[in-house]
């Protein structure tokens, strides 16, 4: 169960409940668990909606607010309890657990969503739910419509508009409370630690996939369920690819390793990049292109403050990224006509940044509905990552560049007057890093038996 205080998963449906009003109906279904191969499955990771409302995490769950119903307003369908099922695949709440633990008004068990959910729906105007994510919910959904409008004897009953859910709760999830930035702060800080030891733990010889593990055993060690995405060890040219996590390769002495990890917790998630030498010292290019990037990312950090937004970020960082390609030698011509014809994608394909949450890359729209870039906010969470990519197999390229893939990434949250970097302590001056790379030795921690 989440540490998180039961009044802010209250306080939420409350702040729900008050956006979309006493007409309306909205309804919330869980991701199905996914087969990892034969009868084995995935991990389940609950999904994100339904976490942040109600802090449940169980596949099959419907979760219903229908504002001011006389049996209350928070109504959930769950797995029931279950004897056998128990037994082998572990403990359920049910729909008691629902009631008594998560606050439910009202809960069933998930075979009863036919018979009970179209009650909830009658005689309101509007029903929030997402079309596209479950195709056989869809059709249920769908159905019941019909039944209600096609009742005898009593006025229609059916909703007659139907809105996105995700409008309004990705709305309220992008602006983070007080409890839920302690969670990322906690979730950016074992990120950290766990980068620091990758670190002092790294040598040439040792695999990508070591790293890989010395990083999630900290942050399991810190009450981490799983990593907020895939890992990404990569060393040498494999640095050089944008989500890279194959992590089989053997670390080479001359290799620059780029780790992109963040750990998830209490489902919030970090989400950093750092680069360093395996040897412990930067290359003469090695270090020409980490510093181009940390620059980039300073200039990108000193001007995040509200009033801002994505756009002005990205092609500021676009700009100062062509330059530095230039001065690399890796484009010439003009800034301004490079910048023109987006001549840096060749060596920056992505964007600086995302929102960053309950989901690696959360919600919330960049833009307003007619078209203009949103501007940061208090509350708002941020990535920002600028980088530089050199595949080997880039000719253009001088040969001491190729094979050299560098991307620095900090998480911010805008305050009122500028943003709090949440992992500005994990190492990331060239001294810093030099100075703490290959400082300690795993075999004698963890001997290799
Ligand atoms: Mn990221």
């Amino acid at each position: 169960m989440y540490s998180l205080d039961p009044d802010i998963f209250a306080q939420r449906r409350a702040d729900l409940i008050d956006r979309i009003g006493e007409e309306s109906v909205a309804i919330f279904t869980a991701s199905p668990h996914q087969t990892r191969s034969k009868d084995t499955r995935f991990p389940y990771r609950p999904s994100s909606d339904i976490l942040y409302l109600t802090g449940f995490r169980e596949p099959e769950t419907v979760v219903v607010l229908a504002p001011g119903h006389e049996d209350g307003d928070f109504f959930m369908f769950v797995r029931p309890r279950d004897e056998d099922a128990e037994r082998w695949d572990g403990r359920r709440p049910g729909p008691e657990g629902a009631c008594d633990d998560w606050g439910a008004d009202q809960a069933w068990p998930v075979d009863d969503v036919d018979d009970k959910l179209p009650e909830l729906l009658a005689g309101r105007d509007t029903l929030y739910y997402t079309l596209g994510n479950d195709s056989e919910f869809d059709a249920r959904v769908t159905r019941w419509l019909n039944e209600l409008r096609h009742r005898r004897g009593k006025p229609p009953a059916a909703p007659e508009k139907l809105v996105d859910a995700r409008d309004i709760i990705h709305e309220m999830r992008l602006r983070k409370r007080p409890a839920e930035l302690e969670l990322m702060r906690e979730a950016a800080d074992v990120s950290a630690q766990a980068h620091e030891l990758a670190m002092k733990y790294c040598r040439p010889g040792i695999r990508e996939y070591e790293l890989q593990a010395i990083i999630e055993y900290h942050f399991q060690r810190h009450g981490s369920e799983f990593p907020a995405y895939p890992s990404i060890v990569g060393s040498g040219d494999n640095a050089t690819i944008l989500h890279y996590n194959e992590n089989r390769d053997t670390i080479e002495p001359d290799d620059l390793i780029l780790i992109d990890a963040g750990c998830e917790l209490e489902f919030y998630a970090g989400d950093i990049t750092r680069c360093f030498p395996a040897s412990g010292e930067f290359s003469p290019a090695q270090r020409d292109v980490y510093q181009s990037v940390l620059e980039i990312q300073k200039a990108a950090l000193d001007e995040a403050e509200p009033g801002m937004n994505l756009d002005e970020l990205q092609s500021n960082c676009e700009r100062r990224t062509t330059r530095a390609l230039i001065d690399l030698g890796l484009l010439e011509g003009s800034v301004d006509e490079l910048v023109e014809e987006e001549a840096f994608k060749q060596y920056f394909p992505h964007k600086i940044g995302h929102w960053l949450g309950i989901d690696v890359h959360d919600v919330g729209p960049y833009r307003h509905t007619d078209g203009s870039w949103r501007s940061f906010e208090a509350g708002m969470a941020l990535t920002v990552e600028p980088g530089i990519y050199i595949p080997e197999s880039d000719e253009s390229a001088p040969a001491e560049l190729r094979g050299i893939g560098v991307r620095i990434e900090d998480d911010i949250v805008f305050t009122s007057q500028g943003h709090e970097n949440l992992t500005d302590h994990c190492p990331k001056s060239i001294d810093a890093i030099e100075d703490i790379v290959g400082t300690e030795d795993i075999d004698s921690v963890l001997p290799v038996q």
